[in-house]
């Protein structure tokens, strides 16, 4: 046969085998096979040098060419088996239908929220109604309608943060029973829940913090009507064996004033580091109106009980709680226990 010719049949021999080729193993043995160092092309280079000076050059050539020729083939050959191997993976992938779904994370209330809104709820069920009023203060709503003198200490610098121009944060929610008695006449029966603002720092004590307030008023209201509704709160948050004493005190805006103690949470009575050995906690201060504050809001032949508690307080004391800054943290370890 002419050794031209022969050389051409290699090529057949390539594009004959490459039809049976379906995996990558395969066309790389062929690859090795024709064009390898000890493939078919190799063997027939070497055998160059037996042929005559004239004929040399030529074969060499084609050889060349053939090989360039297999070479590009079978790359191009095993573009197409990547490609189809990359198409069966795809299809191969399914999804189970039978697995559970992924649980959303599910929020739960923040437990000052939880301890206001129970607080509230207790009075709303004595027939209290909800009322609001302005974080921002001014200096008559928070101190002299309620007969803050402008010399009492409640006044001072460091308790109060200022913003200027008889304008202030409120240090308390009562500002917002002035402005009800202001827009409305007696009989009223309201609680204000809301933040309240006060310059102090410590484990105990927060520069905002969140209170309850309630105000009852109307002819003859009396201070057997505000322990009656008291003792029911304290039972009512803590339990109904949990045992309260009312302490003589005083407040500018109430007189007589009083403040209701609980039992220990933590030693039942007997004295420990939370109630400093004394077997009480104080839980909130109340008192009968003082008639100065009904003067300064127009209010004539009635009189009231008020009182005011704190929330983080009440909290802490219910969920035993012992540093006030947990509640300000959004530290999910903390606030996942309440949900
Ligand atoms: C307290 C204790 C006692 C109080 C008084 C008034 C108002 F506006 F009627 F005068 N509101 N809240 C009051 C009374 C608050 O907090 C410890």
């Amino acid at each position: 046969m002419n050794i031209e010719r022969e050389i051409e049949k290699i090529k057949e021999d390539v594009l004959k085998a490459l039809e049976q080729i379906k995996d990558r193993q395969s066309l790389m043995d062929l690859k090795a096979k024709f064009v390898g160092k000890k493939g078919v092309i190799s063997e027939w280079l070497k055998r160059i040098k037996d042929f005559g000076e004239e004929e040399r050059p030529k074969l060499g050539k084609l050889l060349n060419e053939v090989k360039n020729y297999i070479t590009e083939l079978i790359e191009k050959h095993e573009t197409l088996i990547k490609e189809r191997e990359k198409e069966n993976k795809l299809q191969n992938v399914s999804f189970d239908v039978t697995l559970p779904g992924r649980r959303p994370i599910r929020a739960s209330f923040h437990p000052v929220t939880i301890v206001m809104d129970e607080i509230v709820e207790i009075f709303r069920e004595l027939g209290f109604f909800v009322a609001e009023g302005p974080e921002i203060e001014d200096d008559f709503h928070n101190f002299e309608a309620l007969n803050i003198p402008p010399d009492h200490p409640a006044r001072d610098m460091q308790d109060t943060f200022y913003i200027g121009g008889g304008v202030l944060l409120r240090t308390h929610t009562s500002p917002v029973q002035i402005r009800v008695m202001e827009s409305f006449k007696p009989p009223i029966r309201i609680i204000a829940p809301g933040k309240v603002y006060r310059r102090d720092f410590d484990i105990t004590h927060s520069p905002m913090f969140h209170q309850v307030e309630g105000l009852y008023v109307d002819r003859n209201v009396k201070f057997s009507e505000l322990k009656g509704t008291l003792v029911h709160f304290a039972k009512s948050i803590f339990g109904k064996n949990t045992k309260v004493r009312f302490r003589p005190s005083f407040f500018p805006f109430t007189e007589p004033s009083a403040e209701m103690d609980i039992v220990c949470v933590i030693c039942k009575g007997v004295g420990c580091r939370v109630c400093k050995n004394s077997g009480w906690l104080e839980i909130l201060g109340c008192g009968m109106v003082d008639p100065n504050v009904f003067e300064f809001v127009g209010y004539r032949d009635v009189t009231g009980f008020a009182f005011g508690l704190g929330v983080e307080r009440i909290a802490m004391l219910k969920y035993g709680i012992d540093d006030i800054r947990l509640f300000y943290q959004n530290d999910l370890r903390f606030l996942k226990q309440f949900s």
